[in-house]
């Protein structure tokens, strides 16, 4: 699928705020891309479909996740359906097959130990596209600009304490990745 096309379908798809935050990713994620020397194409299609699922209906996200034999999805917040669920309604739907597009879209939330380099760009974009104003997200650029590894890092300890701020239940992928990423941090440094 091309750009142009997927922009339409999103476009269509998502509430006005959801679709500029959409191509803000996009804008964000390419420039990874290029900073990055990662595959231009790939990326900008990730990002462009990563929400696609946002909106849908979480009864038939759950359908599809126990189809799918991801069954420990439902036992935590109905956000985390999204991403997985959300890559095989893209793959279902609008017929991309490509699995690292695929992939990108799928781990956006959590992540995923081992990513590709293009799943942390989308992971990173995600979290620090212009529309982003949280506390902490102009050094957390700065971070993603220096080294995708850290910021990937930064990103989820954000969303851990996030979440045990809100004293919320933490996707068992979400830590495992966390630990993943800290040890390829720790592999780049002599300790
Ligand atoms: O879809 P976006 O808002 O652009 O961002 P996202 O895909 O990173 O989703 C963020 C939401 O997902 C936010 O409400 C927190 C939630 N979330 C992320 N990781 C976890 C999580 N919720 C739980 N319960 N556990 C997690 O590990
Ligand atoms: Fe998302
Ligand atoms: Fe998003």
């Amino acid at each position: 699928m091309q750009l142009e096309e997927a922009r339409r379908i999103i476009e269509g798809t998502l509430p006005t705020k959801r679709y500029v935050h959409t191509l803000g990713v996009v804008e964000t994620a390419r420039h990874l891309a290029e900073l990055y020397g990662e595959p231009i194409d790939q990326v900008v299609l990730a990002a462009m479909l990563h929400d696609y699922a946002k909106y849908r209906d979480s009864g038939e996200m759950k359908k599809i996740a126990i189809e799918l034999g991801k069954r420990e999805l439902l036992d935590y917040d109905d956000e985390l359906l999204h991403a997985p669920i959300g890559a095989e309604l893209v793959k279902r739907e609008l017929h991309v097959a490509d699995p690292v597009v695929l992939r990108a879209i799928a781990n956006h939330t959590t992540g995923e130990p081992g990513m590709s380099r293009i799943d942390q760009i989308i992971f990173v974009a995600d979290a620090i596209e212009p529309n982003r104003t949280y506390p902490g997200v102009e050094q957390l650029r700065e971070v993603a600009n220096k080294d995708l590894t850290h910021a990937v890092v930064r990103t989820l300890a954000h969303t851990i304490r996030y979440l045990i701020g809100k004293e919320e239940r933490i996707f068992p992928l979400t830590i495992e990745t966390y630990n993943d990423f800290i040890f390829q941090l720790r592999k780049g440094t002599v300790i």
